[in-house]
């Protein structure tokens, strides 16, 4: 499954913590849009699809929430509870997000700006999808 944990740069001092994520040291792809999450709660269930195309980074900059993704063949539970990394997300995986604490704040980076046209948005679909590119 094409997923994987980015650790970013951390620059700590007194000061405060500085978190640094650079194009093509810990991001692989041209940054085309940010969105971000926040006011979900523990009964919060979000995703529910997956992408034709768009490769994410999901950064939970505050707080922390839960994503479950399948292949269709492989599936994998992360806790995303550290500002300082995130999770590279390629095209094909099927995503659920859940179990936001009430403080969690998700930013999200994409390589694409938005279009639904690039969502596969009924797991039947996603299957049938992955199916025919065996
Ligand atoms: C993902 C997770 C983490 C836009 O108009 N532009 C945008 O860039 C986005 C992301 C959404 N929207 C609209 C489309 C819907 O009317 O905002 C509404 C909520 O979007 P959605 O139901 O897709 O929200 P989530 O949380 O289920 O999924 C979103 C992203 O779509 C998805 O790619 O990985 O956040």
């Amino acid at each position: 499954m094409d997923i994987k944990k980015i650790e970013f740069q951390q620059h700590g001092d007194s000061r405060g913590m500085l978190v640094v994520a650079e194009y093509q040291k810990e991001i692989p792809f041209t940054v085309k849009r940010i969105y971000y999450i926040y006011g979900a709660d523990s009964e919060t269930r979000r995703g529910f699809h997956s992408h034709k195309n768009l490769q994410q980074i999901y950064i939970a900059i505050h707080g922390s929430c839960k994503v479950t993704l399948t292949d269709g063949k492989t599936t994998e539970t992360v806790c995303l509870d550290d500002a300082a990394s995130g999770l590279y997300i390629g095209h094909n995986v099927w995503r659920e997000i859940y179990d936001f604490s009430d403080d969690a704040v998700l930013l999200v980076l994409a390589s694409e700006p938005y279009s639904e046209d690039d969502y596969i948005r009924t797991y039947d679909q996603f299957i049938q999808t992955q199916t025919e590119n065996i």
